[in-house]
């Protein structure tokens, strides 16, 4: 399959509440996850191709819920939108409730292949982004980290922002890359398309 095409006209599944609505646990998944208002609907707009595929919003806490995409003709691989953390705007109950989703989306589902965290290169690896790493090498779950809106600095800054952030990413082997990206004008893209197919195709 050509690179550029596999994510092309990716489908939306469905939004869901909670890991028990959860259609089927078949299949191959991929998690986008990271803070709120990093950009993690917005990558997964820019993938796809399709900028109406996954919701976003200039306000943090957009996305509330589970949302699902499978590729096109391949329903068993999918890709998955989940709400962000970390915002400190959304009442004390409304994290604890988003923060449960995302949890037992990660410990429970065994459809996951991988995650991508995803990052505002302009602050990166808060505690909550640290956190999400170590359970990836606790769990051996493969994980790719996106720099993004790297659009936002100068290519000196954002080289010298990766430098720091490999330097700081270390730790028992697991697969793992970390690239600057920008889902604004694609910096990145055809290396995140390896990746995923890496990790979701294979
Ligand atoms: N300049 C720039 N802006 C971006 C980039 N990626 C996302 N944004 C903007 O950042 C804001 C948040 O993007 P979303 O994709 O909604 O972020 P999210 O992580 O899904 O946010 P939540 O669903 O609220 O957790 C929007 O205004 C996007 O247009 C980027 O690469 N460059
Ligand atoms: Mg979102």
């Amino acid at each position: 399959m050509p690179t550029i095409e596999t994510f092309i006209n990716a489908k939306f599944i469905g939004s869901f509440q909670s890991h028990e609505e959860l259609p089927a646990d078949t299949g191959d998944e991929i998690a986008f996850c990271g803070r709120s208002n990093s950009g993690k609907s917005s990558v997964i707009n820019a993938l796809t191709k399709n900028k109406k595929l996954a919701k976003t919003s200039k306000t943090p806490g957009r996305t509330q819920s589970i949302n699902l995409f499978c590729l096109k003709d391949r329903e068993e691989k999918r890709l998955i939108d989940l709400p962000g953390y970390g915002y400190a705007k959304v009442s004390k109950s409304k994290r604890k409730e988003w923060g449960l989703i995302i949890d037992e989306y990660l410990n429970l589902r065994e459809s996951l292949r991988g995650l991508i965290i995803i990052m505002d290169i302009r602050h990166p690896l808060k505690d909550s982004d640290q956190m999400l790493i170590n359970w990836c090498q606790e769990t051996q779950t493969p994980f790719l980290i996106l720099l993004n809106k790297s659009d936002k600095l100068s290519k000196n800054q954002s080289h010298s922002i990766l430098g720091k952030i490999k330097k700081q990413v270390s730790g028992p082997s697991v697969y793992y890359e970390i690239l600057t990206f920008s889902s604004k004008d694609l910096v990145g893209l055809s290396d995140l398309n390896r990746c995923l197919e890496t990790l979701l195709l294979i």
